[in-house]
């Protein structure tokens, strides 16, 4: 399939999983509105219709909660009530202080919004310089907001490390980086449910366990009963984990909306609050880096202790940007090396979500070694920030060539590449978009 064949091919997927005023995250099994898959779906659409990208946006931030908080999960009120498992009733979040008049989750996920609003307004200036000027405007607050309540509400001893209290929040669910600290929750009452993801792919062993379900049901059962209250939260709730991941796309989003309200012409103790949070943030991974392991560790603040793991996630300073050289070549170094890329066998060199030498490593289950399209994207985005262009284009032409022969799954076995999970996966489509719109001599 040539280029202009599989940008056609990636412009139906998203085009088959679009509910109007947003796209659903994958056919079947995710038949609502998720939070960061949404951002990377903007920034796929910012290269089909520039207006259809921004509402993407806009359609998520309406359903912010007035903390600021950008729910992982706005459901869709006209999906089958059992079409995805926990559904809206499972939340009980029109109760909760705070929350919006729409149906959603009472959780978040990483902050990569703000890096797709630019995306979407710096597309839409190309075509229409006072619509881009009046999206940007509209949206820059609620964005702000947004970081605020990461910084303030989820960082309380501002430490630079934003507070997580599900896997969900991570966006890596059943990463091996929460095995010890869920093991440490007890689920002796939670109340029956029936989970639905099992019955969309072909071999249960691709999704998460029971016992990881069992868990992650509890939490969001402890989380109800606290009313989504962050400040019970942090010190009632039996999972809090600082984790580094999201820190690290904090520290970057905050660089780029710093940027955002530079454009706007936002007050200036906004622009400075940003800039101290990217900071903080930078300081606060230095403090977690392990040398010995080349990796940034998140830190189980109930355990009080590093989670000692080899995934994708470690590579938290190369994706917050801007660390010391050391840090820096030390990561590249690690990036292609037996840990990561240069693993024997592979069938492209793209980062496994879990390292094959660490001892969790599983090659078909989920976050436990996976290749994820979309993490190849920030990958990339990080080593292009970094001025790391040859390695980037490396990966941008891997990444297109996954996605070409196995097609829009949400994620690959690492080696032999055979797609698993979703297929026809929305962000997978859109990151595919924006990969070949950057190879695009017209731009
Ligand atoms: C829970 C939608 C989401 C992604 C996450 C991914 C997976 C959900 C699930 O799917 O999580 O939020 O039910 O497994 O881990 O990153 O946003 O694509």
């Amino acid at each position: 399939m040539n280029d202009a064949d599989l940008a056609d091919a990636a412009k139906k997927v998203l085009r088959d999983n679009d509910l109007g005023t947003f796209t659903k995250a994958a056919p079947e099994l995710y038949p609502h509105q998720w939070s960061w898959d949404s951002a990377f779906i903007a920034m796929g659409l910012a290269h089909v219709d520039v207006r259809r990208a921004a509402l993407e946006l806009e359609s998520l931030f309406d359903a912010q909660w007035q903390t600021g908080m950008v729910p992982h999960i706005v459901f869709d009120p006209d999906a089958p009530e059992d079409a995805y498992f926990p559904g809206a009733e499972w939340w009980e979040t029109p109760t909760a202080v705070g929350a919006p008049d729409v149906p959603t989750s009472g959780l978040c996920q990483p902050p990569v919004h703000a890096v797709a609003a630019w995306h979407v307004w710096d597309e839409g200036r190309r075509q229409d310089g006072a619509w881009a000027e009046a999206f940007i405007g509209g949206l820059y607050p609620k964005l702000f907001a947004w970081h605020r309540y990461l910084a303030t509400l989820r960082d309380p001893d501002g430490t630079g490390l934003v507070t997580i209290y599900h896997p969900w929040e991570s966006g890596t669910d059943n990463s091996p980086r929460w095995d010890a600290a869920l093991d440490a929750v007890t689920v002796d009452d939670i109340p029956h449910y029936e989970r639905r993801d099992l019955t969309h792919v072909t071999d249960t062993s691709q999704r998460p366990t029971g016992d990881e379900y069992d868990r992650y049901i509890k939490l969001v059962v402890s989380l109800r009963a606290l009313g989504y209250d962050d400040r019970r939260a942090a010190t009632e709730h039996p999972f809090r984990i600082q984790d580094g991941l999201l820190s690290a796309l904090f520290v970057a989003a905050n660089e780029v909306l710093a940027d955002i309200a530079e454009t706007v012409g936002a007050p200036e103790e906004e622009r400075a609050a940003l800039r101290s949070w990217a900071a903080r943030g930078r300081d606060g991974l230095a403090r977690q880096w392990e040398s010995r392991l080349g990796l940034t560790l998140d830190y189980d603040l109930v355990a009080d202790r590093p989670v000692t793991v080899r995934t994708v996630a470690g590579f938290a300073p190369l994706i917050a940007g801007g660390v010391e050289p050391r840090v820096q070549s030390a990561q590249l170094e690690l990036l292609d090396s037996t840990w990561f890329c240069g693993a024997e066998g592979l069938r492209w060199p793209l980062p496994p979500s879990t390292s094959p030498t660490d001892p969790a490593f599983q090659p078909r289950t989920y976050w436990r070694g996976p290749v994820w399209p979309f993490f190849n994207w920030i990958m990339w985005w990080s080593l292009r920030r970094a001025g790391e262009h040859t390695r980037a284009e490396q990966l941008r032409r891997d990444g297109i060539e996954q996605i070409r022969q196995e097609g829009f799954s949400e994620y690959f076995e690492p080696f032999t590449g055979q797609p698993l999970g979703s297929s026809n996966q929305s962000w997978t489509a859109a990151v595919l978009l924006d990969w070949l719109a950057f190879a695009d001599p017209q731009r």
